[in-house]
C-alpha cells in the first residue's frame, strides 16, 4: 500500500463507523494511506475492510505481511469486555475483479493476528506507537486472483501497510547451466523441478537439475554442463583457448598447452597443427606431440643360400620420434623385389615367399625363399611409421641390396596322374615342377607295394614326362614318388601317390587287351544278355535316358558376371544378329530396360520366325547396359524345350537388343486369369511339367532362378510353358513383387513366392526354387488367383513361420495340394527335387485318375467364400450354405457356434 499514489478506497463494510482511511505521514515524512478502527466501547463489533482485486501472476503461495499499531486495552478508561486486541485475516479467491460489496461467507479465515506489542499512550508527535509487523502466507492456486480482509471485533488497531508477495528463486548459473527465476510451489514443503540450459558453448555432460524450494532457495544441483572442444570454463562462463594452447574434447579439464612441434595461432583451438615437416598419424591423440617418418634402414645385407636369401638390416638413424617403425618390402610394381636379365628388371613373381612377411615387418630380419637358381635380384627394403603415409614419404626412407642366387635343385613334381591301368601294369604321368631351376636331364619313378614300404622298391628313370611301368600284382596299392634331376642334381622326390591295380581280367580302358579271349567271353553269354537287356531298357527306357543324361552331364552355368569383360561373356554365350535381320513389327509390352516388342527374324539359310525384341532404352548405364545383357548371357547358356530360347543379341548398334523366341499367349498369370476355368486339369497338369521339367534342367545345370513365378512363365500357342525372366537384376529391382521391407542390404525378394529361408537369410538354392514352384503349381490349378490374396507381406511371413500353408484351390485334386505342401516343407532337405517333381507329374498325367479325387468342399477358398457372404447380405447361413452345395455342415458349424453368417466370416482356415 504504501507504493500506492492517492486513496486507496477499499471497500469497507459498514461503509461508515468501521475500518475508516486517514492518510498520516510515515517516519520518513513521506505521505501513507492507513486504515482505522477504535470502536472499543461499542460490543458486538464486525467491521470488515477488504482490499482491491489481487491478480497471482503466476504464484502458488503468497505472503502477506502487515504493518499495524494496536492499542492496550487496558489502558483505556472506561472500556469493559467489549475491547479486543487482535484482528482476522481473510482472503478469497476469485476470476474477476468486479466485487463491489463484500460478501463475508465466500472469504476463508487465515488467521487471527495478534499484535507483539501495544501501545498505551496515543502520542503520534513523538513516535511512540509500537509498530506491529506479521507475515502470513497463503496458498492460491484456484484462481486468476484473490481478494483479502481484514475483520475488525472491536479493536483499535490501525492497519499503517499491507505488503502482498511471492517468492522465486533467482535466476542463477549451477555447473555451466543456467536456471531461469523460478517461482516456488504451492506448498511450504514443495521443490519445483527445474531443468537448466546449457551456458553459450557448451554442452550437456548429465542433465543439468535443480529444486526450487519454498523460501526461494535452490536446492540439489545435479548433472551440469562441459565446456565445448576449444573453450574451457571461467568465472562460470566458457571462454575461448587462447592461441598456443587447445582443448580436444569437452572433457579435458581445461585448455592446455600445444604438444612439441605443434602450434595454434587462433584463439578456440581444437587441436594444434604440425609445425612444417612433422605430421599425426589418423590413430595419434592430439595430445600427442607431432612426429616424423623414419629414414632409411641401415646396413641391409644379404646372405644368399641356393635360392634363399637373408636379408638383415639395422633401425633408421632417425625414427621421428615415434616407437612404431615397420619394414616392407613392396610388391611388384610398386618399386619392390625384383628379377633383373641383362637388359631390365621385372617384379618378382607372387610365388616368392617373404618369412615372416613381406610388409607391416617390426623385425629387422627376413628371410626370402622359393627365388629362381642363378637368377640376379634386388630387393628393396622401406622404413615406415604411423606418418609415412601422411608425409608421402618415398625413397628417402629405402634402402636397396642386389643378389644372385646359386645354382639349385629342381622343385618337387606334382600331378601324377595313372592311366591305362590294368593287373599288371599302369602309365604313369606328371607335370613338369614348378620351378625346373635350370634343363631338366631327366625324371626318377621310385615305387613300391603299400604293404611293403619302402623296404623293397624299384627305380625307372625317362627323360619324358610319362613312364608304363608294368609286371605289378593284380589288385594291389603301389605308392610312386617321382623326382627331377638337373645339371645341380636331383630334386626332392614328390609326396607320395597311390595307385592300385585291377583284379579285373580285361583292361578298363584300351591295352593290354587280348581280343580273341574277349570275343570268346562275350560271344557266349553275350546273344541272352543282349536279349534280357534290351526288354529291360524298353521298359525303363525313360529312366534309362533319365539316369544316362545325369551320369554323362558335363554342363554347368557360368555366372557372366565372373567374366571381368562382359562383352566377352555375352560373345561366348549368345550369337550377334545383324540389325537388319530383325523387322520389328508391335510393342508388346514394357520391360524393365525398355520396350518389348514382337516382330520376325530372317537369318540367312534359316525360315523365318516370330521373335520378342526386348530393348536398352538410351541414356543407359555401364551398370545398365551389363545387367541388360547378362539376361543374354546367361539365356545363352541354356538349350531346353521349357526354357524360353535365345535367337541373338544386337550389340554393335543402338539400341542394344535382346532376340528371343515369340510366345504367342504372354505371360502364364495373365494368360490364366483370361481363361479362368477353361482347362481340364491334365491340361493344368501338362503346363506344371512343362515348368518342372525346364526347372530341373536349371538346376542341373546348377542355375537358381530366385523369381520363379506365373509372371515369369511365357506360354506358347501349342500352350507349351518355358521359364523365362533371367536377368540378374531382376530378382532385385525390376519385379513389382520383389519387396526391399525384409531386407538388409542385398535387395528385393518376391515376398509370397520366396522360401522362408531365403527370405530370413537370402538363403537362395534349387530348394528354394522348389518353394517357388509349389507356389506356382498353386497360381495355375487356381487360374492366376494371388497367392495369399490381400494378406500383406508381413503376414504372409508369420502366417508361413507359423506353420500356416495356401489351401486346395477349388477343385484341385488332392495329389497336387499334397505335392504343393511337399514344396513348401520348412526343412529345405525335405522338399522334393525338380527330378523327383517331374517324376510324379509324369506318373499322375499317366494315370489320370489319381486326379480325380479333389477336396473341394473341405478346402473350400475362404476369399472367395467370405466376398460370397459379404455381398449376399440377404441369405441366411442355411440358404448360403445351401446354394454352394454344403447344407451337410449346417448342424456342424452349428455345434461350434456358427449360426450367422456374420459369425461365419470369423472363420479361419483352422
Ligand atoms: O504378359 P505379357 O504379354 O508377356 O507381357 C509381358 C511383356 O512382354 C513384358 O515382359 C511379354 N513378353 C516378354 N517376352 C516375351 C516373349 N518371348 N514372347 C511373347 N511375349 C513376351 C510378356
Amino acid at each position: 500500500t504504501r507504493t500506492v499514489p492517492g486513496e486507496l478506497k477499499w471497500a469497507a463494510s459498514p461503509s461508515e463507523g468501521g475500518w475508516e482511511e486517514v492518510s498520516i505521514m510515515d517516519e520518513k515524512n513521506i505521505p501513507i494511506r492507513t486504515y482505522q478502527v477504535c470502536n472499543v466501547l461499542e460490543p458486538n463489533q464486525n467491521n470488515w475492510l477488504r482490499t482491491d482485486w489481487i491478480p497471482r501472476s503466476g504464484a502458488q503461495r503468497v505472503y502477506v505481511e502487515v504493518k499495524f499499531t494496536l492499542r492496550d486495552c487496558n489502558s483505556l478508561p472506561g472500556v469493559t469486555g467489549t475491547c479486543k486486541e487482535t484482528f482476522n485475516l481473510y482472503y478469497h479467491e476469485s476470476n474477476e475483479d468486479r466485487e463491489s460489496y463484500i460478501k463475508e461467507s465466500s472469504f476463508i479465515k487465515v488467521d487471527t493476528v495478534a499484535a507483539d506489542e501495544s501501545f498505551t499512550q496515543v502520542d503520534v508527535g513523538d513516535r511512540i506507537m509500537k509498530l506491529n509487523t506479521e507475515v502470513r502466507d497463503v496458498k492460491v492456486t484456484t484462481r486468476k486472483g484473490f481478494y483479502l480482509a481484514f475483520q475488525d471485533v472491536g479493536a483499535c488497531i490501525a492497519l499503517v501497510s499491507v505488503r502482498v508477495f511471492y517468492k522465486t528463486c533467482p535466476l542463477t548459473v549451477r555447473n555451466l547451466a543456467t536456471f531461469p527465476d523460478t517461482i516456488t510451489g504451492a506448498d511450504t514443503s514443495s521443490l519445483v523441478e527445474v531443468r537448466g540450459s546449457c551456458v553459450n558453448q557448451s554442452e550437456e555432460r548429465e542433465e543439468p537439475k535443480m529444486y526450487c524450494g519454498a523460501d526461494g532457495e535452490w536446492l540439489v544441483p545435479i548433472g551440469g554442463c562441459l565446456c565445448n572442444p576449444g573453450y574451457e570454463e571461467r568465472g562460470g562462463a566458457c571462454k575461448a583457448c587462447r592461441a598456443g594452447f587447445y582443448k580436444a574434447k569437452s572433457t579435458d579439464p581445461g585448455c592446455a598447452k600445444c604438444p612439441p612441434h605443434s602450434h595454434s595461432l587462433r584463439d578456440g583451438a581444437t587441436i594444434c597443427d604440425c609445425h612444417a615437416g612433422f605430421f599425426r598419424a589418423d590413430t595419434d591423440p592430439p595430445s600427442m606431440a607431432c612426429t616424423q617418418p623414419p629414414s632409411a634402414p641401415q646396413q641391409l645385407i644379404s646372405v644368399v643360400n641356393e635360392t634363399s636369401v637373408v636379408l638383415e638390416w639395422t633401425p633408421p638413424h632417425r625414427l621421428g620420434g615415434r616407437s612404431d617403425t615397420s619394414y616392407n618390402f613392396p610388391r611388384p610394381g610398386a618399386g619392390g623385389g625384383s628379377v633383373s636379365s641383362s637388359q631390365f628388371c621385372a617384379p618378382c613373381g607372387s610365388d616368392v615367399l617373404f618369412s615372416p612377411g613381406q610388409i607391416g615387418l617390426m623385425t629387422t630380419r627376413v628371410v626370402v625363399s622359393e627365388l629362381r637358381a642363378h637368377t640376379h635380384y634386388t630387393f628393396i627394403v622401406h622404413a615406415r611409421n604411423g606418418v609415412s603415409q601422411a608425409s608421402g614419404a618415398g625413397a628417402a626412407q629405402s634402402v636397396s641390396v642386389s643378389v644372385t642366387t646359386n645354382q639349385a635343385a629342381p622343385s618337387p613334381v606334382s600331378s601324377i596322374q595313372a592311366t591305362d591301368v590294368t593287373r599288371h601294369s599302369l602309365s604313369l604321368s606328371w607335370q613338369q615342377p614348378d620351378r625346373p631351376n635350370g634343363v631338366i636331364l631327366e625324371y626318377e619313378v621310385k615305387f613300391y607295394e603299400k604293404d611293403q614300404r619302402e623296404r623293397s622298391y624299384r627305380i625307372m628313370r625317362t627323360f619324358s614326362r610319362s613312364v608304363d611301368v608294368t609286371g605289378l600284382n593284380p589288385l594291389t596299392v603301389y605308392v610312386f614318388h617321382v623326382r627331377a634331376r638337373t645339371a645341380a642334381g636331383y630334386g626332392e622326390f614328390s609326396t607320395p601317390f597311390e595307385f592300385s591295380t585291377n583284379s579285373d581280367p580285361f583292361p578298363l580302358i584300351g591295352e593290354g587287351v587280348n581280343s580273341a579271349f574277349l570275343l570268346l567271353s562275350v560271344s557266349g553269354v553275350g546273344i541272352l544278355l543282349l536279349i534280357s537287356a534290351a526288354v529291360f531298357i524298353i521298359s525303363r527306357r525313360y529312366i534309362y535316358i533319365h539316369t544316362h543324361r545325369q551320369t554323362h552331364r558335363v554342363k554347368i552355368y557360368v555366372d557372366p558376371f565372373t567374366y571381368e569383360d562382359p562383352d566377352q561373356a555375352i560373345h561366348e554365350f549368345a550369337k550377334e544378329i545383324d540389325v537388319s535381320s530383325i523387322h520389328i513389327e508391335k510393342v508388346i509390352g514394357m520391360g524393365e530396360f525398355g520396350e518389348v516388342c514382337s516382330g520376325r527374324l530372317r537369318v540367312q539359310g534359316k525360315r523365318e520366325i516370330y521373335v520378342a525384341i526386348k530393348s536398352l532404352k538410351a541414356g543407359y548405364s555401364d551398370k545398365q547396359r551389363r545387367d541388360f545383357l547378362s539376361e543374354a548371357s546367361i539365356m545363352g547358356q541354356f538349350d531346353h524345350p521349357n526354357i524360353i530360347r535365345l535367337e541373338g543379341v544386337v550389340t554393335r548398334c543402338k539400341p542394344l537388343m535382346i532376340i528371343t523366341e515369340y510366345m504367342e499367349n504372354g505371360s502364364l498369370d495373365a494368360f490364366l486369369r483370361k481363361h479362368d476355368g477353361q482347362f481340364t486339369v491334365i491340361q493344368l497338369v501338362g503346363m506344371l511339367r512343362g515348368i518342372a521339367s525346364g526347372m530341373k534342367y536349371l538346376s542341373d545345370m546348377n542355375y537358381v532362378h530366385r523369381d520363379l513365378a506365373a509372371r515369369n512363365i511365357l506360354v506358347n500357342s501349342n500352350l507349351v510353358c518355358k521359364v523365362s525372366d533371367f536377368g540378374l537384376s531382376r530378382v532385385l529391382e525390376d519385379d513389382p513383387e520383389a519387396t526391399g521391407t525384409y531386407l538388409s542390404p542385398g535387395g528385393k525378394i518376391p515376398i509370397r513366392w520366396t522360401a522362408p529361408e531365403a527370405i530370413a537369410y537370402r538363403k537362395f538354392t534349387t530348394a528354394s526354387d522348389v518353394w517357388s514352384y509349389g507356389i506356382v503349381m498353386w497360381e495355375v490349378v487356381s487360374y492366376g488367383e494371388r497367392p495369399y490374396w490381400d494378406m500383406n507381406n508381413q503376414d504372409v511371413i508369420k502366417a508361413i513361420e507359423e506353420g500356416y500353408r495356401l489351401p486346395a484351390p477349388m477343385d484341385c485334386p488332392v495329389v497336387l495340394h499334397q505335392l504343393m505342401l511337399d514344396c513348401w516343407e520348412r526343412d529345405r532337405a525335405e522338399r522334393p527335387t525338380f527330378s523327383q517333381i517331374l517324376n510324379m507329374l509324369d506318373k499322375l498325367i499317366r494315370n489320370p485318375g489319381t486326379l480325380r479325387r479333389t477336396g473341394g468342399e473341405r478346402y473350400l477358398q475362404c476369399t472367395k467364400a467370405k466376398t460370397e457372404i459379404s455381398t449376399s447380405k440377404v441369405w441366411s447361413l442355411c440358404e448360403w450354405l445351401q446354394s454352394i452345395g454344403l447344407e451337410r455342415y449346417r448342424d456342424t458349424l452349428a455345434a461350434a457356434g456358427y449360426t450367422s453368417l456374420d459369425s461365419l466370416l470369423a472363420l479361419t482356415h483352422q
